[in-house]
């Protein structure tokens, strides 16, 4: 039983250990060190990083012309970090927090409200062009050692605005839709442009005529035409004889017919 027990509970340990063990914050994120000057801070750094109402107390120095306190990052912020504060200052004079931006030069991030009793808290100051790793909480007022200034929470954290611009998108989105409907605007009906004429019409040129042309010889015709009303007259008048001599003609050879027949039957039958 002790076999198992032993590395059971020693991985359950080791279990335990990583679980809790922090996340690592970048260097830039948090104050490492506090430069006071003439003001006197009490309280870890390790305070400012949780907004938990525990504070650093930075007691004014008494009957000073003006100063500052100075807090030091870990490193140089990337750039498109802002600066969250939380946290008070007790007196009614002006604190603002400022950055260095280098060569000597301090920019103002944001005026504290004056004569509070509770923390407030101050979200998303835009760093900008400050892009080293000090912040300036600076008073140029005559300093009493009455007014104190706490600071429960500083920190430089990523720019949710920016965050929120570079989220990606949907590809969806930018489904391609059809940008040009081809429409006619007008409807094409071909026109001939070419007629076939006939450019020629043929005609004869060689159309043959009698040369020769028959007259009638005036005198022929009148004998013709004479001997024709003649011949009819005389074949209308004769038509009846001539029928009639036909038949008997006919009947003249028919008689003749059946006599060389019946003759000759009477000489083959003697
Ligand atoms: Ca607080
Ligand atoms: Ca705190």
């Amino acid at each position: 039983m002790k076999k198992i027990a032993i590395p059971l509970l020693t991985l359950t340990l080791i279990f335990t250990l990583v679980s809790v063990k922090p996340a690592l914050a970048a260097d830039w994120q948090f104050p490492q060190t506090i430069t006071q000057g003439s003001w006197t801070c009490t309280g870890a750094v390790s305070r400012m990083t949780v907004d938990d109402s525990d504070r650093v107390d930075c007691q004014e120095p008494n009957g000073g012309g003006g100063t500052y306190i100075d807090f030091t990052f870990g490193s140089d912020p990337p750039a498109g970090l802002v600066l969250h504060f939380n946290g008070y200052y007790s007196a009614n004079h002006t604190v603002t927090l400022q950055c260095y931006t280098g060569e000597g030069i301090w920019t103002n991030l944001v005026t504290l409200t004056s004569s509070l009793s509770a923390d407030e808290d101050i979200q998303d100051i835009h760093l900008g062009e400050c892009l080293t790793n000090v912040i300036r909480f600076n008073h140029p007022a005559n300093e009493n050692q009455t007014h104190h200034f706490y600071i429960d929470l500083l920190m430089r954290e990523v720019d949710p605005d920016a965050t929120a611009t570079f989220t990606a998108t949907p590809t969806a989105t930018n489904t391609a839709t059809p940008t040009i409907t081809f429409t006619p605007t007008s409807t094409f009906t071909p026109t001939p442009t070419f007629t076939s004429t006939p450019t020629s019409t043929f005609t004869p040129t060689n159309t043959p005529t009698p040369t020769v042309t028959k007259t009638p010889i005036p005198g022929h015709t009148a004998t013709y035409d004479a001997a024709l009303a003649s011949y009819t007259v005389i074949a209308q008048e004769n038509y009846p004889t001539t029928i009639l001599l036909s038949v008997l003609c006919g009947v003249l050879i028919l008689a003749m017919i059946i006599w060389g027949v019946i003759t000759m039957i009477n000489r083959r039958g003697r």
